[in-house]
């Protein structure tokens, strides 16, 4: 065979080889989508969480109007992306018979409660049984915010917290701040993987 020909002949199996392997590695990969929402009284923090989330950055949020849509990607591991869709909900009265519509087709749920403010945690159950009621056995992670006040200003407990957890069968709980960060990334990634579990064989 002629020396030129060979030289295609080889430059043409090395290209097949690659395009194999890029096609191995691109069936391998998985881009999921998952829809969560996050919800709990007016004020106890859950857009300023998203922001952080976000941005990495403290930012004074206004009132939620409605409902505030966000997206984050999620590198779980070199086979695994998932792309949240975030749905951030008014926690104001007014707002809450928009919110059966919203929770529709969650995956995920951020039931949220503000660790100064005893009344927010009081009106969880409200929350958790508007999304149970409307979303599909979606995963529920129990978020009590402000914890940067928990020195000067705490009124629920975290025992209390964690009795609720378990008397509702909720998968996690966290004490976050968004003013230092704490738990902010956790809180998602955490969400984020007990969907996967939980979905596995569903997809
Ligand atoms: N100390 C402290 N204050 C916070 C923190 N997160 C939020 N805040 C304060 O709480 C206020 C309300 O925060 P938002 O994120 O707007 O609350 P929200 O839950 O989205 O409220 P709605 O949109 O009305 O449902 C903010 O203006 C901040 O002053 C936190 O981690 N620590
Ligand atoms: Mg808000």
């Amino acid at each position: 065979m002629n020396k030129n020909l060979l030289n295609l002949n080889l430059y043409y199996i090395k290209n097949l080889l690659k395009t194999s392997k890029m096609l191995q590695k691109n069936t391998k990969t998985q881009h999921l989508l998952y829809k969560i929402v996050i919800v709990g009284d007016g004020g106890v923090g859950k857009s300023t969480m998203v922001q952080r989330l976000l941005t990495g950055l403290y930012l004074e949020q206004k009132i939620t109007i409605g409902t505030d849509l966000a997206t984050c990607d999620f590198e779980i591991d070199e086979n695994t992306t998932v792309m949240l869709q975030i749905w951030d909900f008014a926690g104001e009265k007014r707002f809450r018979f928009f919110l059966p519509n919203y929770a529709r087709g969650a995956s995920g749920c951020l039931l949220c409660y503000d660790i100064t403010r005893h009344t927010s945690f009081d009106n969880l159950i409200e929350w958790y049984n508007i999304v149970k009621d409307n979303a599909v056995d979606p995963v529920f992670i129990l978020v009590g915010g402000k914890h940067d006040l928990a020195d000067q200003r705490r009124s629920v407990e975290f025992v209390e917290a964690i009795e609720f957890k378990n008397k509702y069968n909720i998968a996690h709980i966290f004490e976050t701040s968004s003013k230092s960060g704490l738990n902010n990334n956790i809180i998602f990634e955490t969400l984020t993987k007990a969907i996967i579990e939980k979905r596995k064989g569903i997809i």
